[in-house]
């Protein structure tokens, strides 16, 4: 069974913008802002709804730059995770139930508060490229505990 979800990445001036995730996968970690993908929306139609209803903000440009897909060991679960860079928006961030929004300097990015994948994959976010990869877990992030990787694929691509 695969999942599809969204991840929006909000980067402007040396910044990004993260949230902490209040409840719910990933508990006490700071992400970008993302869900689930309803039925009949487009990948960055859904994006755009979470990042609107999470972080406050509408999106202005934006562009899918990876794709990964997360599996936990013994969960037959498949969560194929859509990553865009947003480069334009409108409003400000604002807090929301499930976000906490804050904007982190790129050299001070808090990889140790992060789902343990994201140091992998953020050199390519950052550096422009397109990436594929897949990670395995053992279980999920939350507070307290940071999710331990046990198999990992990560590569750049010329197209998604
Ligand atoms: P609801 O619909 O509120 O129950 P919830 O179960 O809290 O949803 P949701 O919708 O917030 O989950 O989606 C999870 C978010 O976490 C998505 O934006 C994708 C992101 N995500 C999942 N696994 C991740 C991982 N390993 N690394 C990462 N982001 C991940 O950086």
């Amino acid at each position: 069974m695969t999942k599809i979800l969204t991840l929006c990445m909000v980067i402007q001036d040396q910044k990004i913008l993260l949230g902490m995730k209040k409840k719910g996968f990933g508990v006490g970690r700071w992400n970008g802002f993302g869900g689930k993908v309803e039925p009949g929306e487009t990948v960055e139609a859904a994006a755009r709804r979470e990042l609107q209803e999470e972080a406050g903000i509408e999106a202005g440009e934006m562009k899918e730059v990876g794709v990964l897909e997360f599996t936990f060991e013994n969960d037959p679960k498949v969560l194929e995770v859509h990553i865009f860079k947003v480069n334009s928006f409108n409003g400000q961030p604002v807090e929301s139930e499930e976000m906490k929004p804050q904007w982190f300097s790129l050299n001070d990015i808090p990889f140790s508060d992060m789902w343990s994948d994201d140091i992998h994959w953020f050199p390519l976010l950052l550096s422009g490229k397109l990436f594929k990869g897949k990670f395995l877990f053992d279980r999920p992030s939350d507070a307290e505990y940071s999710a331990k990787i046990l198999g990992k694929e990560l590569h750049e691509v010329n197209t998604l």
